[in-house]
């Protein structure tokens, strides 16, 4: 649907909602249509930059297939209701299910973009809340929920994440992240490529571990192959060489911590020598890795989805910050750092313990449940088992968990059997076509802005709202009142809680977005006045600075930002621990090598975001970009010639994908991206459609997951690849 340019043209200060980098963002406007899109200069924080993305939001606005109306699902045909009609239907199916089954019988599924959108993360978790289930499933489970165990059971909540103080490290080491393509993850850092080239040409190092040579990897001093799934062994290694050798240094942080002497007998046993067959990577190498890690006069490690995607995610994550605090690098600049956002989600109370993990465990595998959800990678069987607690009815938010969960194949299949199912999204895509009513917000444009989740995990502090660029259109509605309506109308009764409840939700209601968020800012550290001398921060005067806020550099924040209930560190804790002796086990099954089977590891890649921006012309046209990437050796020995189809097998499914030959990737190692498949029938996506790709979560196995979370253990999916024909 082209817009008609008419009428005078308006600026616009905005901010991209796509990615963690949150760029600023200037836009033009003529009318309902948007003329033109570039950096925002004036932006202190992202100073420009953006990526092609950023554009395809002008696509986006205007794609005629984002669906605008609510549809419903009559006999197997979408029809446009009223959204009160949809609203009503909505509810009373999940409260219909409800009834009959008990409350855990509906499940909850967010994904991804939630945290990108201000309405929906203030107002879903009310919504989830009111259903009073326990069968919650969110993205966090296929992304970082090994970061969030760590972080909570060391720190004492789970958004006490330390961010790598990029712009002051010296040596930065980065395993299993590619933030030339991602632009940074778990470290908002708009124009990451400019902000590693200052660490090399002020005279530091960069290193890093990947089974690829990615994009990151050759603007990188050093580069290290690793096998898939072995970094737990590369860091348990690295910190026996530091604490072996004496390499640990005292620091504000370590004074801190207790448990301080485990960290010896648990990394005791694992010398290079004993895990160099296990990671592929060299004794000499592990032990240069980590002495010049320790020696660096200021250094951050930093780890990203490549290392949370796997089986021993927790443990690996919870090594990353254990070798920054033995090495005195946490919360010093230049190492890694707390944030001290104008709005804070780590709030007052945390009190998580170094135990805290599964207080209760999914029904069917038994996984255990962390920050009130459980892990999607168990979300199918949750469904197809019959029994008390069955899964019967879902909702799903801003979430495609068919190409995007562990066996996806099997949960598409299961989404069939469903009695209900509820869509709050503005596509009909792989998963919502199992929907029996989708409810589409308005996209992203038509919304205020503030990153709450993405400042708290910033490599600066920061503060930027913007309101809606465009009024939404009459028909449309935010995510925020569409949630807030459906928590009403799924509270039911009316005894002294329920009613309690309602007066609340409308109450909350009443405040909408910018009412919430002024709430917020003014409990939080900049109510009264920015360190630069800047008035307090409201959203009236954020307005006032639309190019955003900049509060500074992170500065030391413990110990008084610690959550723990000790109000220590816990540098080793009892449930990270007790995952130790899987792990051992883990290193033997490492070290083995099976004829003819390939690991096989995901990808990202600059045009594409997760399995949802594919229907944008101008990001898909060009070569394929759903190609299997192979090393040389592996091809030849399969006879397979670049661009030719491969049929790629693994214990859940087949796919086939064309090869693209590369010395970039390990040998023994084969890459697909992720997101992609989208030739499934019923998916209203045309230009996508027409670029489907194939997913690679038709290869990934629901059975492997790191079982200290369970956490999907996507990397290093094992595989075998044949010429097709
Ligand atoms: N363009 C673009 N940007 C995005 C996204 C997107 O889809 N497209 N998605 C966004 C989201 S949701 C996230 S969570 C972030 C993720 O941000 P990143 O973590 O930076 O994402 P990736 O580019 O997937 O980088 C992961 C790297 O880990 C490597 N890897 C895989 N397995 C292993 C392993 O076992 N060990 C080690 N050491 N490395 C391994 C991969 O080769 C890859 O280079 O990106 C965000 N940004
Ligand atoms: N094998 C493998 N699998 C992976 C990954 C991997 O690296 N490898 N990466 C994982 C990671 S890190 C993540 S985060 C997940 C992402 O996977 P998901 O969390 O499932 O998210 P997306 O695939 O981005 O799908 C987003 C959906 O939200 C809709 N949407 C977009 N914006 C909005 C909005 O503002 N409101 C609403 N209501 N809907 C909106 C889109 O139409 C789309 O349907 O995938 C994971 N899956
Ligand atoms: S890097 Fe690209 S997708 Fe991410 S916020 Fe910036 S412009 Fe948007
Ligand atoms: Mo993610």
């Amino acid at each position: 649907m082209t817009m008609p340019a008419a009428g005078p043209v308006e600026k616009h200060v905005h901010a991209c909602p796509l990615c963690e980098a949150m760029c600023g963002l200037v836009i033009e406007t003529q009318g309902q249509a948007v003329t033109s899109i570039r950096g925002d200069d004036d932006d202190p924080f992202s100073r420009g930059h953006v990526c092609p993305k950023a554009v395809a939001l002008k696509d986006l606005h205007e794609d005629p297939d984002r669906l605008r109306r609510p549809m419903k699902r009559v006999h197997g045909k979408w029809e446009p209701v009223s959204w009160s009609e949809a609203l009503d239907f909505a509810a009373q199916g999940l409260l219909t299910v409800q009834r009959m089954h008990g409350r855990n019988a509906v499940a909850t599924f967010a994904g991804n973009p939630t945290v990108h959108s201000v309405g929906a993360s203030l107002f879903l978790p009310q919504f989830i809340r009111a259903l009073g289930t326990r069968s919650r499933y969110s993205a966090t489970s296929v992304d970082q929920l090994p970061h969030h165990v760590a972080a909570a059971t060391m720190f004492g909540h789970p958004l006490l994440i330390p961010i790598p103080d990029i712009d002051r490290t010296q040596h930065l080491v980065i395993i299993g992240g590619n933030p030339l393509a991602s632009n940074g993850s778990l470290m908002t850092a708009p124009d990451v490529a400019k902000r590693l080239k200052a660490i090399r040409a002020r005279g530091g190092k960069v290193v890093v571990v990947d089974p690829r040579k990615t994009e990151t990897a050759l603007v990188a001093d050093e580069h290290y192959f690793i096998r898939p799934g072995a970094d737990v062994f590369l860091l348990l290694a690295m910190l026996h060489v530091i604490l072996k050798e004496g390499l640990d240094r005292p620091s504000r942080a370590r004074d801190l911590a207790v448990e301080y002497d485990e960290l010896w007998h648990v990394a005791k046993p694992y010398t290079p020598e004993r895990v160099a067959h296990a990671t592929g990577i060299l004794p000499g190498s592990i032990t240069a890795i980590a002495r010049d890690f320790a020696n660096a006069e200021r250094a951050a490690l930093y780890g990203r989805v490549g290392v949370s995607m796997q089986e021993f995610g927790g443990v690996a994550c919870w090594l990353i910050t254990a070798l920054n605090l033995v090495t005195g690098r946490v919360d010093e600049p230049g190492g890694v750092m707390f944030t001290n956002p104008a709005i804070d989600p780590v709030g007052l109370k945390g009190g998580y313990s170094p135990d805290h993990i599964g207080r209760w465990k999914s029904r069917v595998r038994g996984l255990p449940e962390f920050m009130g959800e459980l892990p999607v990678a168990t979300l199918a069987e949750e469904i197809e088992t019959d029994g008390e607690g069955q899964v019967r009815a879902l909702v799903t938010h801003a979430g495609n968990p068919v190409l995007s969960t562990p066996n996806g194949g099997r949960l598409d299949r299961a989404l069939e059997r469903l009695e209900f199912m509820v869509s709050i999204d503005f596509y009909l895509n792989e998963t919502t076509r199992h929907a029996d009513v989708i409810l589409p917000p308005v996209g992203p444009l038509e919304r205020d802005h503030y990153d709450v989740v993405f400042h708290t995990l910033a490599i600066r502090n920061t503060a930027k709202y913007a309101p809606p660029l465009f009024d939404p259109p009459a028909n449309g509605m935010p995510d925020w009142k569409i949630l807030s309506e459906l928590t009403e109308r799924v509270q039911p009764g009316w005894n002294w809680t329920a009613i309690k409840n309602r007066m609340a939700t409308r109450a909350i209601r009443k405040m909408g977005v910018r009412g919430l968020l002024d709430h917020e800012l003014a409990k939080g550290p900049y109510a009264h006045g920015t360190p630069n001398g800047g008035a307090g921060l409201t959203t009236a005067s954020l307005m006032k600075r639309p190019h955003g806020v900049d509060l500074g550099a992170l500065v030391p924040m413990l110990p008084h930002r610690l959550r723990t209930t000790s109000k220590k560190i816990h540098a080793a804790p009892k449930a990270i621990l007790a995952d130790l002796p899987r792990v051992a086990k883990g290193l033997e099954a490492a070290s083995e090598r099976h004829e003819g089977v390939l690991m096989l590891i995901g990808r990202r890649e600059l045009r594409s975001n997760n399995s949802w921006m594919h229907n944008s012309e101008r990001l898909v046209r060009g070569k394929a970009r759903c190609t299997l990437l192979m090393h040389p050796d592996d091809a030849s020995h399969r006879n397979l010639a670049d661009g030719q189809m491969a049929l790629v097998i693994s214990r859940v499914g087949a796919v086939e994908a064309p090869v693209e030959i590369t010395d970039a990737m390990m040998p023994g190692v084969v890459s697909l991206p992720h997101g992609w498949g989208h030739g499934r029938p019923g998916v209203q996506m045309k230009t996508a459609a027409a670029h489907a790709g194939v997913s690679i979560n038709d290869l990934t196995d629901d059975e492997r997951v790191d079982r200290l979370c369970g956490t999907a253990g996507f990397s290093g999916t094992r595989v075998t690849v044949e010429r097709v024909g």
